[in-house]
């Protein structure tokens, strides 16, 4: 008879495990920001879907953090919308507010440490009337807001997220220009950029004027530009335009304060210098990137592998090729800053859920093995709970560990959600729960030893 030793590969103590949602996903009826006006118009939004009532959370998110509260989830990151606290320019509506800090105080006596998103995709309609982001008012007016929102909230809530995937907003609202305001112009797309960076440095001073111990930075979807051939000197070159567009620009602008073409000419600005005290990483899947002489792609057209595995968005998401060793990468990466990094979004539209324990699994060994290779990482956050609205997607992608149905508002938990409870239980990956939920990875996470 043999023995077999096996040891369950544990995180550190402490370890935030949690999900993560943003406010117009999982709030319903936000009727004052410009995605609920393009959610009106037909043709926007996939099977003409709306957000409505989402996942009800403006009225009852304390039912969903029960169940949180059940997976012995210690975290959870939230977003607020601007819309609601600043319903009209420089008028803020303290009722909006008091709900906010009832949820984050219905967070903490459950045990679980609030995370708080400021800016994940929505605007007032009084800010998207003026220009948005396109405006440079938008860097004083999201200061304003800033400011008030973290004066109300800083007893409650000490992790700060400025803003969500800033080049994300950019891609699907000016570059694809498939989300609003669909404004297809590189000029416009410089500006924008150029103010969101500027507004999440001023941003980042406000709130430690206001927190001085807060932990603030954003959430950025970091991906891993890869050439298609690695042989090809212009696929080498388009990925890491795109890398450099999409990452170097933010995230070493955001640690040296030198505001990089095309945005600027290497100027310094003060108040954006060393601001990140951490590092939220949101990855879905890795980009192989192939030339194309099209400036307007940015040289690059992104690809999958013809044999990968890719989850229910199939070939055309930016979720969708299961590339799991891209996340250790990432993390390895970023971790060069010195920050502690937290993985802010992970997940995969699955409604089946035949792919999600696995690939949660997968991902999670990464960040298990970034660990063991030095990097700071702090916590991750699931995308997401509940399935929730999709933007252009609407309701046809279903990201939830626990199904929903938008009309009835039922819950059904599939089975990742059990997985998922018990890895934030034990603070590991343990042999058994490998052994029933991701059999054929057995091997490969534990290795028999030689
Ligand atoms: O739902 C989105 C979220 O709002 C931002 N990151 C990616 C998720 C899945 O597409």
């Amino acid at each position: 008879m043999t023995l077999e030793i096996t040891h369950d590969l544990h995180f550190p103590p402490g370890f935030l495990w949690g999900t993560a949602t943003s406010a117009h996903q999982v709030e319903g009826n936000n009727t004052n920001n410009q995605w609920w006006e393009f959610e009106q118009t037909p043709g926007k939004i996939w099977h003409g879907d709306k957000s409505g009532r989402a996942c009800n959370w403006w009225e009852d998110a304390e039912a969903d953090f029960d169940r949180m509260h059940a997976m012995h989830l210690n975290t959870h990151r939230l977003g607020v919308e601007w819309s609601r606290i600043e319903p009209e320019a420089g008028r803020f509506d303290h009722r909006a507010i008091d709900r906010y800090r009832e949820m984050l105080d219905a967070l903490r006596q459950r045990g679980m440490k609030p995370m708080v998103t400021l800016h994940h995709f929505t605007n007032p309609l009084w800010l998207e009337r003026q220009g948005g982001w396109e405006n440079p008012a938008v860097v004083s007016h999201f200061q304003r807001y800033v400011r008030f929102t973290v004066d109300a909230l800083s007893d409650l809530c000490d992790l700060w997220l400025t803003i969500n995937e800033p080049l994300v907003y950019l891609a699907q609202g000016w570059f694809r220009a498939i989300w609003p305001p669909e404004n297809k112009s590189i000029p416009a797309i410089i500006r924008v950029y150029r103010h969101m960076l500027l507004a999440h440095g001023v941003a980042y001073q406000t709130i430690h004027a206001l927190q001085p111990e807060a932990q603030v930075g954003i959430a950025m979807a970091v991906r891993l530009f890869q050439p298609w051939d690695p042989n090809s000197m212009l696929d080498r070159f388009a990925g890491s335009l795109k890398r450099y567009i999409g990452q170097d620009v933010w995230l070493q602008g955001a640690h040296d304060g030198k505001i990089r073409p095309p945005l600027g000419f290497g100027d310094y600005n003060h108040a954006l210098a060393d601001s990140m005290d951490l590092i939220g990483i949101n990855y879905y899947t890795r980009d192989l990137v192939r030339f194309t002489p099209d400036p307007r792609k940015l040289f690059g057209e992104e690809r999958y592998r013809p044999d990968g595995e890719f989850s229910d968005s199939g070939r055309r998401g930016i979720y969708s090729e299961l590339a799991p060793e891209g996340l250790y990468q990432i993390i390895r990466e970023v971790s060069q800053f010195g920050k502690p990094v937290y993985i802010t979004e992970n997940g995969l539209p699955d409604h089946d859920d035949d792919q999600r324990p696995r690939w949660l699994l997968e991902h999670i060994y990464q960040v298990y093995r970034a660990i063991q290779a030095g990097s700071d990482v702090r916590g991750y956050y699931h995308w997401t709970f509940t399935d929730n609205f999709e933007w252009s997607e609407g309701w046809g992608l279903r990201f939830g560990l626990i199904e929903l149905d938008p009309v009835t508002q039922a819950r059904r938990p599939r089975p990742s959600a059990a997985m998922y409870a018990t890895l934030a239980a034990e603070n590991a990956i343990s042999h058994a729960l490998v052994t029933r939920y991701a059999p054929s990875l057995l091997h490969r996470l534990f290795p028999k030893p030689r």
